[in-house]
């Protein structure tokens, strides 16, 4: 039987891509030194595209995929997919939603207690051997009693705020729509959910409708003492307010990680003690990616086998 082609767009787990090569005739797009001659070689005979949330299917891709059928996405971020255009070619697409979601509030939680309680700062103290001469780092600040707003209460921000709550913080949120059974109190926007919160945590989507919704007016609202956390998409928040404000101190401290142009971040963060980076790696447990890779796998091999998909993503109507 002939392998189906397979567009790879960007690198899965060794596993995975062990699995691919075998069952699928793979094209690397992310290592073609010309993309546009790969994509003319081979783009009239591909029927699947496996990629990851951040890079997506761009639309001069799609394009050149004349017979594309399905798209499996390795994370469950959608916005880097025209999932409408998809519905209007007829070609399906899976996430891999629920698996990361422990993972990925954990992360939160541990980059909040990072930041707050400036762990990564203390590590550094002393490693550079401060302490036998300094004594005791700065102090840091209790999370418990405080208010954690949460941008974004779906499936990561309501895991999040149960953990939080577990410290004793009250947990408010802004969402569209108020998740069935939550009961915390919900505010109509970022910059009131802002101004009620000590610290402001992004579990949104990406995409549009939430570009650049973290601005110079939300973090006015979260003020001095406040501290933001970013576990979503970096897109969602203005990284040239951000810096200003922590610049200024119109904020307390950032705990990051999800940037806008990763992999690159913003080279005014890299020398300030009150921001904990990480490279984009909540979902990164072996335990994790090994579940997001499956559910790749066996959505691929579901749809052609069969036609259907394991985890389908809802289409708009087209
Ligand atoms: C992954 C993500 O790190 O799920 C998403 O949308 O951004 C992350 O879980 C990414 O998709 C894997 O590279």
């Amino acid at each position: 039987m002939t392998r189906p082609d397979l567009l790879i767009v960007a690198p899965m787990m060794p596993l995975v891509m062990e699995t691919l090569e075998r069952d699928f005739q793979t094209h690397r797009l992310w290592e073609a030194p010309d993309k546009a001659a790969l994509l003319k070689e081979v783009g009239g005979r591909v029927r699947g595209v496996a990629t990851n949330g951040g890079a997506g299917l761009a639309r001069e891709v799609m394009d050149a995929l004349g017979a594309l059928e399905v798209v499996v996405i390795y994370g469950v971020g959608l916005e880097a997919v025209d999932l409408a255009e998809c519905a209007r070619r007829g070609i399906v697409v899976s996430n891999t939603p629920d698996v990361l979601t422990a993972d990925v509030a954990d992360q939160g939680l541990g980059l909040l207690l990072a930041l707050a309680r400036r762990v990564a700062y203390g590590d550094r103290y002393v490693r550079a051997g401060h302490w036998p001469h300094r004594g005791e780092m700065p102090l840091t600040t209790r999370l418990g009693g405080k208010v954690a707003g949460i941008l974004g209460f779906g499936r990561v921000g309501q895991a999040l705020g149960r953990r939080l709550e577990a410290l004793d913080m009250t947990v408010v949120y802004s969402n569209p729509s108020p998740p069935d059974g939550a009961t915390q109190q919900r505010y109509p926007d970022a910059v009131s959910l802002a101004a009620a919160s000590d610290v402001l945590i992004v579990a949104a989507a990406g995409g549009d409708g939430t570009r650049s919704m973290v601005d110079a007016a939300v973090l006015d609202a979260l003020g001095p003492q406040g501290m933001l956390v970013n576990v979503s998409r970096g897109s969602i928040v203005n990284e040239a307010d951000l810096v200003a404000a922590l610049q200024n101190g119109k904020v307390a401290g950032a705990a990051l990680d999800v940037f806008a142009a990763e992999p690159q971040v913003p080279s005014e963060l890299l020398n300030m003690d009150n921001v904990v980076l990480a490279p984009h790696a909540a979902s990164g447990t072996v335990e994790t990616r090994g579940e997001m890779g499956q559910l790749v796998l066996d959505n691929l091999s579901q749809y052609f086998a069969g036609g259907t998909l394991k985890t389908p993503v809802c289409l708009p109507t087209a």
